[in-house]
């Protein structure tokens, strides 16, 4: 049997539970005794555990309404788990779904590694998992229907690409890097020194990771301020909340933000485009954190058994902007 016929048979079983589910044996039980909302409110409605990562910045922020607002939407009881920045509490919130017997699961895993054991228990119990957002690195990719959410890998060849254009190709870099084994760190990571590889007057003096926080952003920054002083000529931040902290770290060291120090991060939030118009952050590079349609819309077909060409990976589009034009696009700005 090939790999898609046996994926098409394994979700044809899944939906024909999830219509079970819905129109059928509705009832779910809080069998882990979490205390949430419980399926069996007699409404019908197909119930979707979500896994967070917690609440590290503004981004998260928006990341976490979008799902909220698109499952209500869509029609869908969503239960919340708050994963608090430890990759234990998402394993033990994805398990205590499994256990309730939800329909569908949203990960959105914080570090890359160490999924399999989790995703095989929902496997077992026919639960589709929906990967959001950052990606998981498992032995067997039909551990999950599908991933969503952003080429975080580009983003970080975009920040790249702009810091040549604007530097002439010259420049001292200090790197704020997200959470350590996060998808969007390693990608940021290695995108952007794909694109400086054959620029040998880009140099990066120092990375280190501020946890995609703002607090841990300064306090780093402080850090290599104290080190490096007057040779750092760019900051590099894997999210725009990073660099807001790095650009307090460099206003408190009497430097101006955006003049003597370049600043190009990642994420692309209001407050990043605030920092822009009043000229401290020179570019950030969008990663468009209202996944919540497209997340329900795919969830919609999984529970349909609809997932025939669903790719297995579908990618958010990202653009860059900058202080320049910062002021003309901020009104435009969704988050
Ligand atoms: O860039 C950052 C957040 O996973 C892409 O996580 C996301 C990142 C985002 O903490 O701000």
């Amino acid at each position: 049997m090939s790999l898609t016929t046996r994926r098409s048979c394994r979700f044809a079983a899944v939906a024909t539970l999830s219509l079970m589910f819905l129109f059928g044996c509705s009832s779910k039980t809080d069998t882990a005794g979490t205390g949430e909302g419980s399926g069996a409110d007699g409404a019908g409605k197909p119930v979707i555990g979500f896994v967070q990562t917690g609440s590290e910045g503004d981004w998260r922020k928006a990341h976490t309404e979008s799902v909220r607002e698109a499952a209500e939407a869509a029609g869908y009881e969503l239960r919340f788990a708050d994963g608090q920045a430890k990759q234990e509490n998402q394993i033990k919130a994805l398990s205590s779904f499994v256990a309730q017997g939800v329909d569908g699961i949203i990960l959105a895993p914080l570090v890359e590694t160490g999924w399999d054991n989790v995703l095989e228990k929902a496997k077992k119990r026919n639960i589709p998992v929906l990967i959001l957002d950052r990606q998981v690195d498992v032995k067997d990719d039909s551990l999950y229907v599908t991933y969503i959410g952003a080429d975080t890998y580009n983003e970080g060849r975009l920040a790249a690409e702009w810091l040549i254009e604007k530097t002439g190709g010259k420049a001292k870099v200090v790197e704020l890097q997200g959470t350590p084994g996060a998808s969007p760190t390693i990608n940021r990571f290695n995108g952007f020194r794909d694109v400086i590889g054959d620029q040998p007057g880009i140099e990066i003096i120092a990375s280190q990771s501020g946890d995609f926080r703002r607090s841990k952003g300064k306090e780093v920054m402080e850090a290599f301020l104290k080190k490096h002083g007057d040779e750092i000529e760019v900051v590099y931040a894997h999210n725009d909340d990073m660099a807001i902290g790095a650009i307090q770290a460099i206003e408190d060291a009497g430097k101006k933000p955006g003049d003597d120090i370049i600043l190009v991060s990642i994420d692309g939030v209001r407050s990043a485009f605030e920092a822009m118009v009043e000229g401290k952050l020179n570019c950030t590079v969008e990663c468009n954190p209202l996944q919540g349609p497209m997340a329900f819309e795919a969830m919609g077909k999984i529970l349909a058994g609809d997932i025939g060409d669903m790719p297995k990976k579908q990618m958010i589009k990202d653009e860059v902007y900058e202080r320049e034009t910062a002021k003309d696009v901020i009104g435009s700005r969704k988050y």
